[in-house]
């Protein structure tokens, strides 16, 4: 909890910041305990098996889900992105002994792994050996709880110390889901101010901070000579980044004669972006 409270603290500080003509998002009732009560503070533990000189975790070491949030609801089909702090992602098998290292894991809807034990392989226990921080998830409709497991080279568990569990209620796909410009192609050679329209598919359009847990829903952005937003970033508020906060669905840009490159981008209520999955870029020239 301590990382998705930091996550939106930050946004709203972003947000204050950023953001000053637009509604700020309902705030995130957390009834959980605060970080001062995180349970795993101060519980780090070495593994067995590891060196006794060469503490598994420390505190200052911790793992989190960049995306979804907790709580989310998402579509049956949807990305997630792992996050880590005081400890680098390693291949695995690249050294089993290093401890100070290690690669993802997923666990669906099965118990954790103590520290120290190796994770299994099968369709609960999903395996990231190649140190990849983000993932491609289908789950069956309904409530699921997942749970991120660092695990050294060996695939040992560093055990709960570097484990993050999340709750997620996952919603039957669209046929067809991403962003597109419904006036514009790649190519096209237009005069200013260009009208841009915006169309998306399977995901609802709804004005920001309606909902921030909701991931089957999102407003676009209009990423200008710039690029598309990571999964999971916050969409910068800036001349270069336009956000359509009220759901409109088309704009009027000014550009300067010559090449541009323009970015759809959808976000969430608490404009987290849905990341490339959910962005088209085209390249135009204004005459
Ligand atoms: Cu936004």
């Amino acid at each position: 909890m301590r990382h998705l409270a930091s996550h939106l603290a930050l946004f709203f500080v972003v947000a204050a910041a950023a953001c000053p003509s637009e509604e700020a998002p309902e705030p995130v009732v957390d009834d959980k305990p605060s970080a001062a009560a995180d349970p795993h503070a101060g519980h780090a533990m070495p593994a067995p098996g590891a060196a006794p000189q060469t503490p598994a975790a420390t505190s200052a070491q911790s793992v989190f889900f960049v995306w979804p949030h907790d709580g989310s609801t998402v579509f049956a089909d949807f990305d997630v992105a792992f996050g880590v702090n005081g400890i680098g992602l390693r291949k695995a098998g690249e050294d089993p002994l290093d401890k100070t290292t290690g690669h993802h894991h997923l666990i669906i809807d099965s118990p954790s792994i103590p520290a120290g034990q190796v994770v299994p392989k099968n369709d609960k226990y999903l395996h990231f050996g190649d140190a990849s921080s983000t993932a491609h998830l289908t789950l069956a409709s309904g409530p699921h709880e997942i749970e991120m497991q660092l695990a050294d080279g060996a695939h040992l568990s560093y055990g709960p110390a570097l484990a993050a569990k999340m709750k997620l209620i996952v919603k039957e796909k669209p046929a067809k889901m991403g962003v597109d410009f419904a006036n514009l192609k790649d190519g096209d050679v237009v005069k200013s101010p260009v009208l841009v329209k915006f169309a998306v598919e399977g995901f609802t359009l709804r004005p920001a901070g309606e909902d921030v847990l909701d991931k089957t829903s999102g407003h676009h952005h209009l990423i200008v000579d710039g690029e598309a937003s990571a999964l999971g970033a916050v969409v910068a508020k800036d001349a270069t980044h336009l956000h359509f906060g009220k759901a409109e669905t088309e704009t009027t840009l000014t550009l300067a004669a010559g090449p541009h490159t323009l970015t759809l981008q959808l976000a969430d209520g608490g404009h987290f972006s849905y990341g490339p999955s959910m962005s088209k870029t085209i390249k135009v020239t204004v005459k």
